[in-house]
């Protein structure tokens, strides 16, 4: 009785083992997006048009570094690395929220999620901060820990996914780092 019991524990415990392996190689790798530059203070750099009237909100550009689309509806931004899951980008609109190969994704930390699945919940320190990007699942895809912000200069990596940062007195919303 004792061994069979013992024989159902191991087989028990192999089957356990056996799926978690499968799905740790099952799941899908982390996608290959940068938090690539940021805007935390503008008064007159690249105006977020969306309401019909220019307003100087934050934003965050994303770069897309792989060969395939990536559609960042689903994924989560966070300024605080213990709650991944803070601000969900919707993903209510795919065609708004998916970036091209090689191509970039600027969206609006303008605290107005109301003007649609490109805007955030919350807007950035001007005094410096952490920001982060989570997937899906919670595992992190890229963060950054800023200092304090120039005005209307933003903070991007020098090159579009590289290693190095530095400050833009022209900034590139949109389009590559330069
Ligand atoms: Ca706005
Ligand atoms: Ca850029």
């Amino acid at each position: 009785m004792t061994s069979s019991l013992n024989k159902f524990g191991i087989i028990a415990f192999a089957i356990l083992i056996a799926a978690g392996a499968i799905y740790f190689l099952m799941r899908k790798p982390i996608p290959s997006l940068y938090i690539n530059e940021i805007l935390a203070s503008s008064t007159s750099c690249c105006p977020d048009q969306s309401s019909g009237q220019d307003e100087f909100d934050d934003w965050i550009e994303i770069y897309n570094a792989s060969a395939e689309p990536i559609n960042m509806g689903g994924m989560y931004f966070s300024q605080n690395k213990k709650k991944p899951l803070s601000y969900l980008i919707l993903a209510t609109d795919p065609q708004l929220t998916t970036i091209p190969p090689g191509g970039h994704l600027l969206l609006w930390a303008d605290g107005s999620p109301e003007q649609g699945a490109l805007h955030l919940k919350f807007k950035l320190n001007q005094e410096g901060e952490y920001i982060g990007l989570f997937n899906k699942d919670g595992r992190m895809i890229d963060e950054l820990k800023f200092g304090k912000q120039t005005v209307n200069h933003s903070y991007g990596r020098v090159t579009d996914g590289s290693a190095d940062w530095k400050e833009f007195s022209e900034p590139t919303p949109g389009i590559a780092n330069r």
